[in-house]
């Protein structure tokens, strides 16, 4: 059996790397003692102090406590730390909130948007009629005016503001009236984003006209992997139809590892996170800076480049794949992506490339690393240098890098 060594070789090649896969982050130790804990194989279906199994009495305690993090971040009514995945979240969205035959106006995924807002996603398995949100590609952002008119002909029940390349706070308080005037629910996916908003370096969803907020747990928030649903101002029918989607519908046991650890998470973030989120977006415009000083096309150069901690490449031709895989061979790891002007047919090898700043920035990096990353993409992509030449350089730049910032972890000794 070899299964440990892979994943201890997975520990060591990922630790000697640039990771800026936008998606991912790194957990603290503090959190990763809850994550391989005796809640790992522990059942408490129901809510806390009302379970359906005994043994709950310190399970009940950290998701309350949990979830008391949760309402000082984020300042919801109601907040849910048990759906297992984003994804998940989503889904007992769609099923408390809207019938088959309804409309949903979300992003295409052409466009960054998330494939369970899609209608061959988790959306078109509830049978919703989805709409997409008409795009503005020069301003990498949802189309105002466009969308406000879609929001009034069509009367959509749900309107899911959020993506997956999401470099600019979506227009939500700008379609607020709209939806209003329709009766459209606008929910926000903050999956990738939610460390940010954490941070107060985002938008406020909530503030600008969202009911519901659903998110994954490990992308800028840098907890485990995992979900949550927060609600603020939705109708009491709609607000309870939505808490019986999540249980009994579409969670059975939550994973009390993971409640616990996203719980940890938040009281990291409520300590570090207006820090940790400044400083991702700082990295964030320094890379995007300096990649373009390099001589790449970064888009929306006219904007700014990016307010979160994302930046896009435009290589102009469909070496996306090429890109991704040539930067692998030298330790650097990103991802491939579909640019909006991209045919759909081209999303195997599209021209783009999605870079993230959270993770390194947790690892300690600032903008002067950020200008050395940038050096290290015009040797392997413009200079064609060999990649196992760059690897080399990677793997003595990243020996700087091995404790988790902005987390519990400094706060205690090895
Ligand atoms: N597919 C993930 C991403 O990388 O953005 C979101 O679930």
């Amino acid at each position: 059996m070899k299964i440990l060594e892979y994943v201890e070789a997975h520990e060591k090649w990922r630790g000697e790397c640039i990771n800026l896969i936008a998606s991912e982050n790194m957990s603290s130790k503090t959190m990763d003692r809850a994550v391989c804990s005796g809640f790992m194989h522990k059942y408490a279906e129901g809510w806390p102090e009302n379970r359906y199994y005994q043994g709950c009495f310190y399970v009940d305690k950290a998701e309350l406590e949990g979830n008391s993090y949760f309402y000082q971040l984020f300042e919801p009514e109601y907040v849910d730390l048990r759906p297992i995945s984003g994804a998940t979240a989503n889904i007992a969205m769609f099923f408390g909130l809207t019938r088959p035959g309804d409309t949903l106006i979300s992003l295409h995924t052409s466009n960054g948007g998330h494939i369970s807002h899609a209608q061959f996603g988790a959306a078109g398995l509830r049978g919703l009629n989805v709409m997409t949100f008409p795009y503005d590609g020069e301003e990498m952002n949802i189309d105002v005016d466009k969308t406000c008119e879609m929001v009034r002909k069509e009367s959509p029940r749900l309107i899911v503001f959020g993506a997956s390349l999401f470099l600019f706070p979506h227009p939500v308080a700008q379609v607020k009236d709209a939806a209003e005037e329709v009766g459209a629910v606008i929910a926000y996916d903050a999956a990738h984003v939610l460390g940010l908003i954490a941070g107060k370096r985002f938008q406020d969803p909530f503030g600008e006209g969202a009911k519901i907020v659903t998110s994954s747990t490990h992308k800028t928030f840098p907890g485990p992997q995992g979900g949550v649903i927060m609600i603020r101002g939705l109708a009491q029918e709609q607000a309870a139809n939505f808490q019986w989607a999540t249980f009994p519908g579409v969670v059975s046991n939550h994973h009390l590892h993971h409640m616990a650890a996203k719980g940890i998470t938040a009281a990291e973030m409520l300590k570090y996170g207006e820090q940790y989120a400044e400083q991702i977006l700082r990295n964030a415009k320094a890379l995007a800076e300096a990649l373009h000083e390099e001589g790449f096309t970064v888009v929306a150069e006219h904007k700014g480049f990016t307010e979160s901690h994302q930046v896009a490449l435009d290589f102009k031709e469909f070496i996306g794949k090429w890109a991704a895989q040539t930067l692998e061979k030298a330790n650097i790891i990103t991802n491939k992506n579909l640019l909006p002007w991209d045919p759909v047919e081209n999303s195997d090898n599209p021209s783009g490339m999605r870079l993230g700043t959270q993770e390194m920035t947790r690892m300690g990096m600032k903008e002067s690393e950020m200008n050395y990353i940038a050096e290290l993409f015009r040797k392997v992509i413009l200079d064609k240098e060999d990649p196992e030449s760059v690897k080399k350089e990677v793997i003595e730049f990243r020996k700087d890098y091995q404790n988790v910032l902005y987390s519990f972890d400094q706060d205690q000794p090895e």
